[in-house]
C-alpha cells in the first residue's frame, strides 16, 4: 500500500485539525476490493481448497497461497502489554475553553475553541487481554493528543495516587499483583496471597489501597470514571516561567460505581460490559465527555503546601489548590479496527510538547526509562511511531534510519547531521528557542539512593480518604477488605494488614478484623516491622475533603441509563407507555424483559414485543427496573423465581425501582419497609398518578444508586 506523506502543515486552522487527522488515518484504511488476492496482489480464484496431489492426496509444498495465508495466521498475536493489557479505545477531541498562555506555551492550549484530535485508551491494570472488564482494579486513562507541535501523551489512571513511590519497587508491585507464578492464578484479581503479602510490608501502598477497595475500582461505566495524571508535571510559558500542574479528567455523567456483588456477576454475564457500554454510547451518538481540570502551583509555593508534589502516593487536596476547568474532552468516534488502533497505540509519558515538562517524581522518572523498551518489545521494532495510530499530525524529520519495518523512504545520500549534502542543507542544530526546551530545573549536587523524609507520611492521606467517604461507601470498603483478605491463606498476612489499617482509622481496622476473626489490630506491631517508614500524620491533612467522596455523588441526568421493564402475560401497558416515553425523552433506553423471547399478550389483547429473557439479561445488566401493572402479570411474575430474583436483586443493588399497581407485591420478600425505601417508586395504576410517578422514577434513576436502604442484608437475592 502506498504510504501517505506526512505533509500536513504544522499550522492548520484549529477547527480543521480533527478532520485532517481523520483523513490522515483514512489514508491507511484497507480498501474493500471485490477480488481476493495474495499480499503480492495476485488474484486468488479459490479460497476454499488447498493445492493437493489429486483429490485425496497430501497438500503440495508449492501451494504459496496456503503458505502465505497460514504464515499470517500464525503471526497474528503480538505480546500483550505487561500491565494494562485489556483496553478499549475511542477517538475524539479536546476543546479548550480559555487560553492557557499565562501558564504554557503549548500551542494546543492557546486558542479558546481550538480543537485537537485525540485517541484515548482505557485499560484494566491487572488482568490479561481476555480478562473480564468489571473486576476490582485501577483503570488506565491514556490520552494521545495529536497537536500541531507533535504528540503529547497523558498516560494517567482512574485513581490519583500510585502504589509505590519509587520506580525501583514497581516491578515488585506488579509481580505481586499479577497471577502467582507457580500456577498462574488468580486472573485479574488482587485477592490473593502475594498481593497482600507485598502491600502488608509496604505502608506506602496504603493510600492507593484505600482507593482500590473503594467504589472507584468498580466503575459503572468508563464514561462515569474520573481520570488523573497522577504525577506532578510542569507547564512552562513563553517566558520560561513554570508552574507545577496536576491533571484531572472529570466525567460529565458523574462518577459512579457498581455494587461489588453486581460487578462479579457482570463479569460472568458480560465480560465486555465496560467496553460494550463505551462502544454503544458512541455508536448511538451519546459522545461521552470529560472536563479537563488543572491544579496549578507556582514554583515558589511548593514548600507551603504540606504535601510533597514529587511523591506519587499523595494527591494535592483540592481545598488547598482548587481544580480549574480549562477544556473538555469529547469521545465521538469508535475505532475502525481494534488491533490496528487500540492495540497498536503506543503511549509514553515522555511524549511531551513544548510548554509541558515532567517533574522529578522518582516514579515518573522511572516511567520515562521504561516505555520505549516496552513498545519495541510489543510492536516488534523501533518504528512504532510510524504506525497510523501513533503518527503525529505534523511533519516528522530526523536521521533515525533502518531497522525492522522502516516505512518512510528517505531520499538522498546524507543520513547524518550536520551535513552539506542533503537537499536544502542540514546544518548543526544550534539549540535555539524553537521546539522543546527542557525546563532549567536546579539539581541537587549529590547522588543518593534514598528517599526524602517528606515521603515518609504514608497514612495521613489514607485517613483523609477514609474520612471523606459516606457511611455506605465505608461499608463497601470494609466489605472489600474482608472479601480480599478472606481469600488470603496465611493468617499472619491478614493480621499485618489490619495492624497497618489501625494507622488509618481504628474503627476501620477493628471492623475488618472482626469480619475475619482476627485479633485486635495493633498499630505498634505494624510499626515494628521491616519496611515500615511512617512518620506521625499531619493533623491538618486528615479532615474531610468533599472532592474525594466522588462515587456517592448524585444527579447527572439519566441519558444512556438502561431500564428493564419486567413483564408477564396480562400486563397492563397504559402507565408503562407514559413512563417509557418520559424516559426516552431524557435519553434513557428501555428494554422489555420476560421469561421468553417473542411476544407477551397484554391485558387488552395486544402483543408486546420482548427484547430479552431474564435468564440471559439479568438485573445486573440494568440501572433501573420498572414492573408495569396488571394483576395477572403480577401473579405470573410472583410464581417465577427468576423474575422475583430479578426485582429483589435490583433492590439489593440500590437501583431505582418503579412498581405500578399490583406489581408492588413483588417486593414483599424484601420486607415491609422495602416499599418505602429510597429510590422505590410505586403507586396506583391510575392515569392521574402517571406523570408524578414518571418524575419520581426519573429522579430516582438520576441518583444512580440508593445505597442506604435498610434491611438489605436480609433480602434473599
Ligand atoms: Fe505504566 N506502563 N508504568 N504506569 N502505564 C505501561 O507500557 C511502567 C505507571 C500506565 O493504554 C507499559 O506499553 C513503569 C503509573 C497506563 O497503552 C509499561 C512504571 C501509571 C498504561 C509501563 C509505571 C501508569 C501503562 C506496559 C513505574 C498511572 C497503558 C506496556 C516506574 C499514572 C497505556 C506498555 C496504554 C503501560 C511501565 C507506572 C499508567 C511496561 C516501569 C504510576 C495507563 O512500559
Amino acid at each position: 500500500m502506498a504510504l501517505p506523506r506526512q505533509d500536513s502543515p504544522r499550522k492548520a486552522k484549529p477547527g480543521d485539525a480533527v478532520a485532517a487527522h481523520q483523513r490522515q488515518l483514512e489514508a491507511f484504511v484497507a480498501p474493500a476490493e471485490t477480488a481476493l488476492s495474495t499480499d503480492q496482489g495476485v488474484v486468488i480464484p479459490d479460497n476454499h481448497n488447498s493445492l493437493r496431489a489429486g483429490l485425496r492426496g497430501p497438500t503440495l509444498a508449492e501451494d504459496f497461497v496456503l503458505r502465505e495465508k497460514l504464515a499470517h495466521f500464525e503471526h497474528e498475536r503480538i505480546p500483550e502489554r505487561v500491565i494494562h493489557a485489556r483496553g478499549a479505545g475511542a477517538h475524539g477531541y479536546l476543546e479548550v475553553h480559555r487560553s492557557l498562555s499565562a501558564y504554557t506555551r503549548a500551542d494546543f492550549l492557546q486558542e479558546p475553541g481550538g480543537r485537537t484530535p485525540v485517541f484515548v485508551r482505557f485499560s484494566n491494570l491487572t488482568g490479561a487481554r481476555g480478562s473480564a472488564d468489571t473486576v476490582r482494579d485501577v483503570r488506565g486513562f491514556a490520552v494521545k493528543f495529536y497537536t500541531r507541535e507533535g504528540n503529547f501523551d497523558l498516560v494517567g489512571a482512574s485513581v490519583p495516587v500510585a502504589f509505590v513511590q519509587d520506580a525501583m519497587k514497581f516491578p515488585d508491585f506488579v509481580h505481586a499483583l499479577k497471577p502467582e507464578p507457580h500456577h498462574d492464578m488468580p486472573q485479574a484479581s488482587s485477592a490473593h496471597d502475594n498481593f497482600w503479602d507485598f502491600v502488608s510490608l509496604m505502608p506506602e501502598s496504603l493510600h492507593a489501597l484505600m482507593w482500590l477497595m473503594s467504589g472507584r475500582a468498580v466503575p459503572r461505566s468508563l464514561r462515569m470514571m474520573e481520570g488523573f495524571g497522577v504525577h506532578t508535571f510542569r507547564l512552562v510559558n513563553a517566558h520560561g516561567a513554570g508552574h507545577f500542574v496536576k491533571f484531572h479528567w472529570r466525567p460529565r455523567l458523574g462518577t459512579h460505581a457498581l455494587a461489588w456483588d453486581e460487578a462479579q456477576k457482570i463479569a460472568g454475564h458480560d465480560p465486555d460490559f465496560l467496553r460494550r457500554d463505551l462502544w454503544e454510547a458512541i455508536a448511538q451518538g451519546h459522545a461521552p465527555e470529560w472536563e479537563l481540570g488543572l491544579q496549578l502551583v507556582e514554583e515558589h509555593r511548593v514548600q507551603d503546601l504540606g504535601v510533597d508534589l514529587l511523591d506519587p502516593t499523595k494527591l494535592l487536596p483540592e481545598d488547598r489548590v482548587p481544580v480549574q476547568v480549562v477544556a473538555r474532552l469529547v469521545l465521538n468516534r469508535n475505532p475502525d479496527n481494534h488491533f490496528a488502533e487500540t492495540e497498536q497505540a503506543a503511549f509514553h509519558p515522555g511524549h511531551l510538547v513544548p510548554g509541558i515538562d515532567f517533574s522529578h517524581d522518582p516514579l515518573l522518572q522511572g516511567r520515562l526509562l521504561s516505555y520505549t523498551g516496552a513498545q519495541i518489545a510489543r510492536l516488534g521494532g523501533p518504528h512504532a511511531a510510524a504506525l497510523p495510530i501513533n503518527r503525529p499530525a505534523c511533519p516528522v524529520h530526523n536521521f533515525h534510519r533502518d531497522g525492522a519495518y522502516r516505512m518512510a523512504i528517505d531520499r538522498g545520500s546524507a543520513n547524518y547531521e550536520p551535513n552539506t549534502l542533503a537537499q536544502g542543507g542540514e546544518y548543526r542544530v544550534d539549540g535555539g528557542q524553537q521546539g522543546f526546551q527542557s525546563h532549567p530545573d536546579p539539581m541537587e549536587p549529590t547522588k543518593s539512593r534514598r528517599r526524602p523524609p517528606s515521603f515518609d507520611d504514608h497514612f495521613s492521606q489514607a485517613t483523609l480518604f477514609w474520612n471523606s467517604q459516606s457511611p455506605a461507601e465505608r461499608e463497601h470498603m470494609v466489605s472489600a477488605f474482608q472479601f480480599e483478605l478472606a481469600r488470603v491463606g496465611p493468617p499472619a498476612i491478614r493480621q499485618r494488614v489490619v495492624d497497618l489499617l489501625a494507622h488509618v482509622d481504628a474503627r476501620l481496622a477493628r471492623k475488618v478484623a472482626d469480619g475475619l476473626g482476627l485479633g485486635a489490630p495493633d498499630p505498634r506491631a505494624a510499626a515494628g516491622r521491616a519496611g515500615f517508614r511512617a512518620s506521625p500524620p499531619t493533623p491538618a491533612t486528615t479532615e474531610r475533603s468533599p472532592a474525594l467522596a466522588g462515587v456517592s455523588g448524585t444527579g447527572s441526568g439519566i441519558a444512556t441509563r438502561r431500564v428493564a421493564i419486567v413483564v408477564a402475560p396480562g400486563v397492563e401497558i397504559g402507565a408503562m407507555k407514559v413512563l417509557q416515553q418520559a424516559l426516552h425523552e431524557l435519553g434513557a433506553a428501555t428494554r422489555v424483559v420476560a421469561g421468553h423471547l417473542g411476544v407477551v399478550s397484554t391485558s387488552s389483547g395486544q402483543q408486546l414485543a420482548v427484547d430479552h429473557t431474564w435468564a440471559c439479561m439479568p438485573s445486573v445488566m440494568f440501572d433501573a427496573v420498572m414492573v408495569p401493572a396488571g394483576s395477572a402479570s403480577a401473579q405470573a411474575l410472583a410464581d417465577q423465581g427468576e423474575a422475583v430474583h430479578f426485582i429483589l436483586e435490583a433492590y439489593r443493588h440500590g437501583k431505582a425501582l418503579c412498581l405500578i399497581g399490583e406489581s408492588v407485591r413483588l417486593l414483599q420478600p424484601a420486607g415491609e419497609q422495602a416499599v418505602r425505601a429510597p429510590g422505590v417508586v410505586h403507586g396506583p395504576n391510575d392515569p392521574a398518578a402517571r406523570l408524578q410517578m414518571a418524575q419520581d422514577f426519573i429522579q430516582a434513576i438520576a441518583c444512580h444508586r440508593h445505597w442506604g436502604r435498610s434491611g438489605v442484608p436480609a433480602v434473599p437475592a
